[in-house]
């Protein structure tokens, strides 16, 4: 057994945070536009179906940017909301409890903290009301400056839980505009939401999205796809609205999946998601992989970085593009575009004790040694040695250790 102790970690930690090398503080002074895609799966990007593709726009984005094809979620029973709780604090999700109630009435640092000490005017957008979630209580603890919701967006075309896409991206450029008029730089995060489940398109929108191959219609599967489909269309109008008003090369984007929405119901959708994949589904690989995609203005597109990474990880990687020192800051995740190794941990949608380095995704079993390890590159399974079993030591007592700092937060 190897023996981890708190100082190693600690260590470890320290090494993370350091900084990079590679586009260290490239991005100084730009606005941060982050976007959160509501259920969108990796496997779907860069994907064709009946000769089209479902993310045309997030492709795009992604070859004018970089792509990372190995990133997790990590979010546990806050779903959404701990997606954005991770995002900006870098702090893994307690995972059976949300992160929303965790924090509430508490202080904690992360990047609405580090970039409003930077100048910058901070908030953040959802259709839904603020209430949902108890994101209310969350963006208070984050000290976001400011939050548009319900109130603001209004039930105008309405999916899901609120406005469609098109319409809350609409609404928010006009207080990006506002903002850049301060002549100050902006973060804002953008919390979409047409694509959440049950994928059902009012018809006036299914003439935006792509037509699919007949066994597909009516299918959840298919459902799935085009209310993707549709996310990205709404997406594709944000950017093309961004460049118009001279943001787009004024901004860092940073667009990313909250988690899995993929689902299947009878043995007609897994055959369905075996055509699309070409291959079967994996349950930890492919479910919990999302799309990141990062625009950096001024750094070379079409860049794709293999590192493993997860939601753990977003706010180290743009603070080191931001060019924020982060040597004071409490983070659990590492820059992926510097990082020469990376361990991830996953819980409540995996077992505990669930980890992904860069080759491996850990699946722990019954027993502490019968874990399976299967191979990122190529879905091989094998049984866990004793590397991966050091490697479980180091995130379970890594995942302790965030908890440790949550429950300690006053
Ligand atoms: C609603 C939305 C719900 O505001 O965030 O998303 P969920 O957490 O259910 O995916």
């Amino acid at each position: 057994d190897v023996e981890v102790t708190p100082e190693m970690v600690a260590e470890q930690q320290r090494n993370r945070v350091r900084g990079g090398v590679e586009l260290a503080g490239i991005a100084k002074g730009k606005n941060v536009i982050v976007v959160q895609l509501e259920s969108v799966q990796d496997l779907l990007v860069n994907k064709k179906i009946g000769g089209r593709e479902i993310t045309p726009n997030l492709n795009r984005l992604a070859a004018d940017g970089m792509y990372f094809p190995n990133f997790y979620t990590q979010v546990g029973k806050g779903n959404t909301s701990d997606a954005e709780f991770i995002t900006n604090t870098s702090v893994y999700a307690l995972g059976d409890t949300p992160m929303t109630a965790a924090i509430a009435g508490k202080e904690m640092r992360g990047l609405p903290v580090i970039l409003g000490e930077a100048g910058y005017h901070t908030a953040t957008f959802h259709a839904n009301d603020v209430s949902f979630w108890n994101r209310e209580e969350m963006y208070k603890s984050l000290s976001f400056q400011e939050f548009y919701d319900k109130s603001y967006f209004g039930k105008e075309d309405f999916i899901a839980y609120g406005t469609s896409d098109e319409i809350f991206y609409e609404k928010s450029m006009v207080k990006l505009r506002e903002f850049r008029d301060e002549g100050r730089p902006f973060y804002v995060n953008l919390i979409a939401l047409s694509s959440h489940f049950p994928y059902e398109l009012p018809e006036e929108k299914k003439k935006l999205v792509m037509g699919l191959p007949e066994e597909f219609d009516g299918s959840i599967v298919g459902k799935y796809i085009q209310s993707v489909n549709y996310a990205d269309y709404a997406l594709g109008k944000l950017v093309e609205q961004l460049k118009t008003d001279g943001l787009y090369e004024e901004s860092v984007m940073v667009v990313y999946g909250d988690h899995q929405g993929l689902q299947t119901k009878n043995d007609h959708d897994k055959e369905l998601v075996r055509k699309l994949l070409g291959r079967e589904y994996h349950g930890l690989l492919d479910h919990l992989n999302v799309p990141l995609v990062l625009r950096v203005p001024g750094a070379a597109g079409g860049k794709i970085v293999e590192m493993t990474g997860g939601l753990v990880d977003i706010y180290p990687t743009l603070a080191n593009l931001l060019g924020l020192d982060l040597g004071r800051e409490v983070v659990f995740g590492t820059d992926l575009m510097n990082a020469k190794e990376n361990l991830i941990g996953v819980r409540f949608y995996a077992p505990t004790g669930t980890y992904l380095d860069s080759t491996y995704g850990f699946s722990p079993g019954e027993t502490r040694d019968s874990g399976e390890l299967t191979t990122i590159a190529d879905r091989t399974t094998k049984p866990a040695g004793q590397a991966a079993l050091k490697q479980l030591d180091w995130i379970l007592k890594y995942l302790s250790l965030s908890d440790e700092y949550v429950n300690g937060l006053k």
